[in-house]
């Protein structure tokens, strides 16, 4: 049976001659157009990228190869006992757009426990860190660490052919994944559990393995399949995606371009807003002496909130106009583990609660939430009190989508990313006689 690199080369021979029509035949169709209030405001819903990993619909969020969340969830092998998917069949499936049979998933099991060895050097870099580095710092230097590893940069200076980039990224990139549960939970209990690792478990799949690492029971394991699949693509415009995607573009490894897109997630406009939304939360609850609010208290916190110039975080998003599907799939799992707890009760109120006065304050383009108002709150009711850990989890997630991108990226031959900048004159020129 054809394993899942021989058939993502199928898939690639596909799909290349797609892209060279595109190219030769329609290159100077027109696409979209530019306007000023883009050009200064991020760029905002230009389409100027390109991937098939996933989609985002403002509306209905994300699709991952074409599947809604519940129908990829639906669709994939699930590990045994277990309501969620292996992450490596979801990694299959993003990587060639095919459901694995659950052979096929756990070959890719397989694979990820023979590559999952963590070089010992990346542990000694990490213990000769401060302890009190942000774990977000502490995952970018371990992925950078690792660079001289890389199939990519070694078989690039012997001087391999172009059309053969995409075979040692894909090497890479499943070197790179397999790791990275390993290397999140060491920073976690180096840093928070008195440097007492936890040994990979050979048997395991990634999800169960990262709940062993961290020491934590089932369903840990549960909640760090849902998470990473979660976390792993929101299309290609979003800060990690993107910048990992420019620095690949430039013929980067995949550890230089993960560990530079580890770099955007960390702001707390993107990845890092779930830590600053348990802050927020315990800020409420500290205010009020430890209780729930009333929903006329949380109201008045939220207008503190704004009207001290800082932003709800969890709540808004650049593309998205709608609730977003990665907070309902989380509030599902909430709904069954965690309906007792006071502070996902505080979630539930706070969604009753916030669009409303988000709305009546005028400014965010969208008042719902997303995928990070309620992922710490998860991360908290089994023990990780650590919120500053937060991003590294979803930082793990995210290395599954962008990693396949990458992969993809060298095999359709996309080019170095290079868009044209103007000067405010320029901008001021165009808008004369308007
Ligand atoms: N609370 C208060 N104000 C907000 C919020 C919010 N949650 N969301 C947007 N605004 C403001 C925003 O700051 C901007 O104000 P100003 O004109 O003074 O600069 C205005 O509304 C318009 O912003 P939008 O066009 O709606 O949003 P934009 O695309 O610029 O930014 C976010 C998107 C996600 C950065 C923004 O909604 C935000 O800061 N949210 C809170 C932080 C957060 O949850 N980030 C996580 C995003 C998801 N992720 O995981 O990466
Ligand atoms: C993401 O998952 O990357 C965030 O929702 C931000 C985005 O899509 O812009």
């Amino acid at each position: 049976m054809a394993g899942l690199k021989d058939i993502l080369h199928k898939k690639i021979l596909e799909q290349r001659p797609r892209v060279k029509r595109l190219l030769q035949e329609h290159g100077d169709v027109l696409f979209d157009q530019v306007t000023i209030g883009q050009v200064i405001g991020g760029a905002r819903g230009i389409k100027c990228l390109v991937t098939d990993i996933s989609h985002l619909d403002p509306e209905e969020g994300v699709r991952f190869r074409g599947r809604t969340i519940p129908e990829t969830f639906a669709a994939l092998p699930k590990a045994p006992g277990s309501c969620y998917p292996y992450v490596e069949g979801f990694w299959y499936y993003l990587l060639t757009g095919e459901v694995p049979t659950e052979r096929q998933a756990l070959d890719v099991v397989a694979d990820f426990q023979r590559r999952q060895q963590i070089p010992e050097y990346v542990f000694d870099a990490l213990r000769a860190m401060p302890r009190d580095l942000h774990p977000m710092a502490m995952l970018s230097a371990a992925v950078v660490a690792m660079q001289g590893e890389s199939v990519f940069a070694r078989r690039y200076n012997e001087g391999m052919n172009k059309m053969d980039y995409w075979e040692p990224m894909y090497e890479d990139a499943c070197d790179l994944l397999a790791r990275l549960p390993g290397i999140a939970a060491f920073i976690y209990r180096l840093k928070y559990r008195d440097d007492s690792p936890i040994s990979a478990d050979p048997d395991l799949d990634m999800g169960g393995n990262f709940a062993h690492m961290m020491g934590i029971e089932a369903p840990y394991d549960d909640v760090a399949r849902m998470y990473f699949i979660l976390h792993s693509d929101h299309e290609s415009g979003n800060v990690s995606a993107h910048t990992t995607r420019l620095v690949a573009s430039a013929l980067a490894d995949a550890y230089y371009s993960f560990s530079a897109g580890v770099n955007g997630l960390s702001g707390p406009l993107h990845g890092l807003a779930n830590q600053e939304v348990l802050r927020w939360i315990q800020g409420v609850m500290k205010k009020l002496g430890g209780k729930l609010p009333s929903e006329a208290e949380l109201t008045d916190f939220l207008w503190d909130t704004l009207n001290s110039g800082q932003v709800i975080p969890g709540y808004g998003h650049a593309v998205l106009r709608k609730t977003d599907p990665r907070f309902s799939a989380q509030m599902t799992f909430c709904e069954k583990h965690l309906a007792d707890d006071p502070m996902f009760q505080l979630v539930q109120m706070i969604y009753r609660v916030a669009p409303k006065i988000l709305m009546e304050h005028g400014k965010a383009r969208n008042p719902w939430p997303n995928v990070d108002a309620q992922s710490g709150v998860i991360q908290w009711h089994f023990g990780v009190t650590e919120y500053d850990f937060y991003t590294v989890l979803f930082a793990v997630g995210r290395a599954i989508g962008v990693l396949a991108n990458i992969t993809w990226d060298r095999a359709l031959g996309y080019p170095l990313e290079r868009p044209k900048s103007v000067t405010l004159d320029m901008l001021e020129e165009a808008t004369k006689g308007r």
